[in-house]
């Protein structure tokens, strides 16, 4: 086990919750970084994610690159495709979409990405990847050309996360989709959570700190935040360190 993940675990041992911010090269001035990252690292934020469903070619590793220059947190690759993969970043979530059934987004980008991996020093953590219907169609699914699984079927997320364990991942992604109208459940996070052993990152639709404080009641581990921030910076006030 290397270190961001131990760390992960370890901090999840100590009954702490994690956030992670998440910026997307696609959405993000490069010239911003230095005044966003300050904002970040004023904040109880414990990662910052880079990735989105479309990026440029070395966007993600110029920005990797220059939020370096900004911050000592762990930057966690979280990429829409293999060509987003930049071993300038501590981690990569290695992604397999299990919500969805295209073959291209549960093992072909991971084979296509391998050219660059293969002598990687970088951490991978293998990542179950389970999008969740959220009121609208998201970039995920556009992208993905896959249907987000039904919010009412609890039990068809909670099987595809259990076979995601049973596969030997290492974190389960529960996500409802960057900018998603309804975040995810109480209930469905719930009911995640009490059926793996292994940590649960929720991500999608989040945009307030009620929302932010639920989804860690529920049980998630981790909570990714990326459009609440991109709208509105101001929201770092509400999350500063003490
Ligand atoms: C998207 O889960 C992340 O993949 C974050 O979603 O942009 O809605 O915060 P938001």
């Amino acid at each position: 086990m290397t270190s961001i993940y131990r760390n992960i675990k370890k901090s999840i041992s100590e009954g702490e919750k994690l956030l992670a911010v998440l910026i997307d090269p696609d959405r993000f001035s490069i010239k911003n970084t230095k005044k966003f990252i300050g904002k970040v690292n004023a904040s109880i934020t414990t990662h910052i994610f880079v990735g989105g469903s479309t990026v440029d070619e070395n966007a993600t590793e110029v920005l990797v690159s220059e939020i370096k220059k900004h911050s000592t947190l762990p930057i966690i690759l979280f990429p829409g495709d293999h060509n987003q993969i930049t071993d300038q970043a501590d981690a990569l979530l290695f992604l397999s979409l299990i919500s969805g059934r295209n073959p291209d987004y549960l093992i072909g980008q991971h084979v296509d990405s391998i050219s660059k991996l293969k002598n990687t020093t970088m951490e991978i953590i293998s990542t179950g990847y389970i999008l969740v219907e959220s009121g609208k169609e998201t970039a995920v699914e556009i992208v993905t050309n896959t249907k987000p699984m039904p919010r009412n079927n609890i039990q068809h997320i909670v099987d595809t996360s259990i076979a995601g364990v049973f596969l030997g991942m290492k974190l389960i992604y529960l996500e409802a989709g960057s900018g998603a109208l309804k975040a995810l459940t109480p209930s469905i996070i719930h009911a995640v959570r009490k059926s793996i052993d292994i940590p649960l990152i929720v991500g999608g639709g989040i945009r307030n700190k009620a929302q932010l404080e639920e989804a860690y009641q529920a049980g998630a581990d981790v909570v990714v935040i990326g459009t609440a921030f991109e709208e509105d910076e101001s929201f770092f006030e509400e999350l500063r360190r003490e």
